[in-house]
């Protein structure tokens, strides 16, 4: 482990970047670094690079800076958070491999250490925790506390997930201590909806299925479905959350069709199934008990294959 300002040395300008879709602990990780340079190094030149984010995490500090595209810039140092592999960064991976230093805060199972520094823990809830752990507290200010427990309200989901440990409380209560509205942060991040979110919702609970005893759940979304509602992509994020909730399912899978025909799979666990490995099978990525894939073709035979590589490991 560093600290945020070890790293800094002979560095006059910065790009950050996070994984493609980016999610609130994605963007509350990039925007916490970016508002502590800004706060503390203001003389560096920095930037920060995202997909368009959804609206929920719009009043983070400067989020509106966010930067959607770039060109072929040169940085001092790159540093990439919440991201697996390289090519999860998307348009930002060529600012990563054209940077003179590199920089890799984590905490995907899958990752395989691919910048020159490197800090990545697999069982840390969030990058947001990791970030916390590599600023001096007294440094962090009410706008970056309030980026880092947004990313960590996002990833333990409300600190319930097993990956929330004695340590993310205890950071999440000295980030608590800033003064930040924790109470509308977890309403805006975990439970507001629009009306469009919660109609898909409802037809998607409607729709699904359950396998094996009642052990698997799962729900398909084409984009007739989608069109029908008004709802995007970003509209689908708690469907499978909620899937997971019912009452003896151990496995929940969703999969939605993207404008391309493509479908996105999600995966979420509550029992022992290493859903990391099961994604990995399909060119995939994410934790133990939340991850995701995306696969071409027949959506039914795909849940098929990807079922009986979720049975073998339970
Ligand atoms: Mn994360």
């Amino acid at each position: 482990m560093f600290n945020m300002d070890e790293i800094l040395k002979n560095v006059h300008s910065v790009g950050i970047g996070g994984h493609v879709r980016p999610d609130g602990d994605c963007v509350g990780s990039c925007l916490g670094v970016y508002n502590y340079f800004r706060t503390y190094h203001p003389e560096m030149d920095v930037h920060v690079f995202l997909e368009e984010i959804p609206d929920t995490f719009s009043f983070l500090k400067n989020a509106k800076e966010i930067e959607h595209s770039c060109g072929g810039e040169s940085f001092d140092l790159f540093i990439t958070l919440d991201c697996g592999d390289l090519n999860r960064l998307g348009d930002a991976a060529k600012l990563f491999e054209n940077a003179k230093k590199t920089v890799c805060i984590d905490h995907h199972v899958s990752n395989e250490s691919f910048a020159d520094v490197n800090y990545i823990v697999p069982d840390a809830s969030s990058t947001c925790e990791l970030v916390f752990n590599l600023l001096t507290p007294s440094y962090i200010t009410k706008d970056i506390a309030e980026c880092l427990y947004t990313g960590m309200v996002t990833d333990t989901g409300c600190f319930q997930y097993s990956c929330t440990s004695a340590d993310t409380m205890n950071a999440a209560g000295i980030l608590m201590e800033k003064g930040i509205d924790y109470t509308s942060i977890v309403e805006r991040v975990f439970y507001a909806k629009t009306f469009i979110q919660n109609q898909v919702l409802g037809y998607a609970l409607l729709n699904a299925k359950l396998w094996e005893d009642g052990k698997i759940i799962s729900c398909i979304l084409t984009q007739e479905d989608l069109r029908r509602f008004g709802a995007g992509a970003h509209d689908m994020e708690s469907v499978v959350s909620n899937l997971r909730n019912t009452i003896g399912v151990s496995v929940a899978i969703f999969l939605h069709e993207n404008e391309d025909g493509s479908y996105k799979g999600s995966m979420r666990a509550s029992g022992d199934v290493n859903l990391a490995e099961v994604a990995q099978k399909f060119h995939g990525g994410g934790h133990a008990k939340a991850a995701g894939f995306s696969v071409h073709g027949d959506p039914e035979e795909a849940l098929q294959e990807v079922m009986n590589e979720i049975k073998k490991r339970m």
